[in-house]
């Protein structure tokens, strides 16, 4: 059927709002972008490009975006022969509706044009840098890559950008920021990057799967053309970012967008990172190990939902300060509950190594600390080794994807055979824990014992007898 429809581009605009479709109505062609952005994700195409079409369509032109693919060179191609524009399906309970976006209006391939991004970086009219390059992009590549692009703006003697990491990590754009200070060296351009750039730290929120066909088909079918980059999202967003601009407005011009912008972001973040991502990689190796799909199959097993509402109330909660968190964890699983969201629990289980230290680890030292529980952050890091074996519980095989998959796959591949010693040897990386994560025989123990109960029973039976053995709810 799609082979008949017209492909989406800025000549269709007219059209589609005249069908009575949400399209960005602004003069896009021959804008300056005044962001660059680095990682061409379903999540900021979802998130943070809608903030900018937001600010776009509200007449300040200053937010359009040179979008920059860090890994897909056809994903540029693909948006670049759509003009820029894709459609987002946005879901929630009360129903659905699509969003045609238009901020970004270039795109390009990091990998083939890293002059044309260096370039634009030096650019006058750029105000904005920002990252979405997932929690294992924070490497020394990324800060030469970077810094050839800051370094040449310096010399044309421009100001400082703002440069906001949107990615889930802690503290993310102090974090970003020491990075570039590390690579450089103490001269006049590390002393202007320090003086003159601004690292907002921020709390990125919206559960977006990674793009299917079925985006595409249902794309054409709602909105008769062919979008080789729709997405779906869910309805709900939130976007804090701490008031530290270059540009002092911003906040003003962020904030009609319905960005929170706080003087410290720490609470958000936290909340945040422990509480939605936390219980996605506890959600996702529990499920996947059960042979479950996605986020909405595992949360509606009345199991797996009480383990996790558990997970958040007794080992998660006591240790935050974001204000509302029984109404916070509530919405959550209403939020996992969503039935338009086809979010595949292997892809969150991706880069697990690198997940763990930031959305886990943090729970689990406060735990250890104030004496409370940790039986299910337990459960969920035994859940994460089994899942290392490559196999769900009625043995049918899946891929790890993990910058570690090679040794994280040995060591649980011994976990039949000697148990105690595979799980020592998993609690012993370092690059999974952290340093922060000293060897504690409380948490060991906890691990082992969840390990035996996993490999003995099965997820699903372990779960049961977990649940069974703890107080309700
Ligand atoms: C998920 C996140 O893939 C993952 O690891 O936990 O992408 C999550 O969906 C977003 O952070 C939600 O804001």
């Amino acid at each position: 059927m799609s082979e008949s429809l017209p492909l989406l581009c800025q000549a269709e605009l007219g059209r589609l709002a005249a069908a009575g479709v949400d399209v960005p109505l602004y003069a896009r062609g021959g804008v300056s972008p005044g962001v660059v952005h680095l990682g061409l994700g379903a999540f900021q195409r979802a998130h943070q490009a809608i903030v900018f079409d937001q600010l776009l369509r509200a007449g300040d032109s200053r937010w359009a975006v040179l979008a920059v693919a860090t890994r897909s060179v056809r994903l540029a191609d693909t948006l670049a022969a759509q003009d820029g524009l894709y459609a987002v399906k946005l879901a929630s309970a009360k129903g659905e509706s699509w969003r045609l976006v238009g901020s970004l209006v270039q795109t390009c391939a990091a990998r083939t044009q890293a002059r044309r991004v260096h370039a634009a970086i030096a650019n006058a009219s750029t105000r904005w840098l920002t990252l979405t390059v997932t929690e294992k992009g924070y490497d020394a590549d990324l800060a030469s890559f970077l810094i050839e692009g800051l370094r040449l703006r310096h010399a044309s003697g421009l100001g400082g950008l703002t440069i906001a990491c949107c990615d889930n990590l802690s503290h993310n754009g102090d974090k970003l920021k020491a990075l570039l200070i590390h690579a450089c060296n103490h001269d006049a351009f590390s002393q202007w990057l320090q003086a003159k750039c601004r690292f907002p730290n921020s709390m990125v929120d919206r559960i977006v799967p990674a793009a299917t066909s079925h985006c595409v088909d249902e794309a054409a079918i709602a909105l008769g053309v062919v979008d080789n980059g729709a997405l779906f999202a869910e309805q709900f967003w939130e976007w804090v970012i701490g008031d530290n601009f270059v540009d002092p407005s911003d906040a003003t011009q962020l904030a009609k967008a319905g960005v929170t912008v706080v003087p410290d972001v720490g609470p958000y973040e936290a909340a945040k990172l422990r509480m939605l991502n936390g219980s996605h990689s506890a959600l996702a190796c529990i499920g996947a190990v059960m042979g479950l799909a996605t986020v909405f199959d595992a949360v509606t097993q009345p199991a797996i939902r009480q383990f996790i509402y558990r997970l958040m109330t007794h080992e998660v909660m006591p240790n935050l300060d974001r204000p509302g968190l029984g109404h916070y964890r509530d919405a959550l699983l209403e939020r996992f509950g969503n039935p338009a969201i086809e979010h595949s629990l292997h892809q969150i289980a991706t880069d697990s190594s690198k997940k763990i230290g930031l959305r886990w680890v943090p729970s689990i030292l406060d735990q250890l600390q104030t004496g409370g529980r940790i039986d299910h952050l337990a459960f969920a890091a035994a859940a994460w080794m089994r899942y290392c074996m490559g196999q769900d519980d009625a043995g049918k095989r899946f891929v790890i994807n993990d910058p570690q998959a090679q040794l994280l796959g040995s060591i649980a591949r011994q976990m039949p055979g000697d148990i105690d010693a595979a799980i020592a040897l998993f609690l012993a990386l370092p690059g999974v824990w952290g340093t922060a994560l000293p060897p504690m025989p409380a948490w060991s123990d906890a691990v082992t014992r969840a390990g035996h109960e996993i490999l003995h029973y099965g997820v699903a039976g372990a779960l049961e007898r977990l649940l069974a053995a703890s107080p309700a709810p």
